[in-house]
């Protein structure tokens, strides 16, 4: 038995075994239906549920995640677009460093706002390192960070934005084309940065199809996250 999420995440990366992570947004999820999307989720046999944006209003994450543990058995992660997202009521908290952008307020900022939260609480702590690539679309990290995304073909600029993130002490490293990309992180990308890193890789934004989260898989994401394609269908199969 894994002790912690981390764990978790390292061994079935080691494994080969491929993990999938359905995000909600609380903005855009009603509290009502949450008995019913948790079960679709699992149903989905999803291994964790991300809960994260970057536009929430302030203070609604906690009692989404309280109601959200009451309907799932599966571990609830953070993944917040701000400090003010943070909730006890998760198991776990993606530490996000926005490795692709050069605006401190993502890079550090954030990080010490939250401290004074994350001081006293016991959720587990992952450090992260954040990549965020071209999908095709001016997607909300892009606006809210106010930073530019690493064009698609720039393999060599992800694949170095990730070993730095690895050589700083990340944990996990997450390439993100953005919540509803035209197009997920391409094949080439994801390969090459698994293939320079010795920790476990996590890829989402704009995966719609079960070819696509098979193709993430195959090129070397141990971890696929999918929002927007649940979100518009929860009875989606992948
Ligand atoms: C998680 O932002 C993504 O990395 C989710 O993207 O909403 O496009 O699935 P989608």
């Amino acid at each position: 038995m894994s002790k912690t999420i981390l764990e978790f995440i390292q061994k079935a990366s080691i494994k080969g075994e491929k993990l999938l992570a359905i995000l909600l947004d609380p903005d855009k999820t009603s509290l009502e239906k949450l008995p019913e999307i948790s079960s679709k989720i699992e149903n989905l046999n999803a291994n964790f549920i991300f809960v994260g944006g970057s536009f929430v209003k302030n203070g609604i994450t906690d009692l989404f995640v309280e109601m959200l543990k009451k309907h799932t058995k599966l571990p609830v992660i953070l993944f917040p677009g701000d400090f003010s997202q943070l909730t006890n009521h998760a198991d776990a908290l993606l530490f996000l460093s926005l490795l692709s952008g050069r605006n401190p307020e993502y890079l550090i900022e954030q990080q010490i706002k939250s401290v004074p939260f994350l001081k006293n609480s016991a959720l587990e702590i992952i450090p992260t390192g954040y990549i965020l690539i071209d999908g095709g679309t001016n997607s909300s990290v892009l606006k809210t960070s106010k930073t530019k995304p690493i064009p698609q073909k720039n393999i060599e600029l992800a694949v170095d934005t990730a070993v730095a993130g690895m050589y700083k002490g990340k944990q996990l490293i997450y390439l993100e084309a953005g919540s509803g990309a035209k197009f997920p992180v391409n094949s080439q990308l994801i390969s090459a940065v698994k293939k320079h890193i010795t920790i476990p890789l996590i890829v989402g934004g704009g995966i719609k199809t079960k070819e696509q989260l098979n193709n993430a898989y195959k090129n070397g994401a141990d971890l696929v996250v999918i929002g927007t394609a649940f979100e518009n269908n929860p009875s989606f199969k992948f």
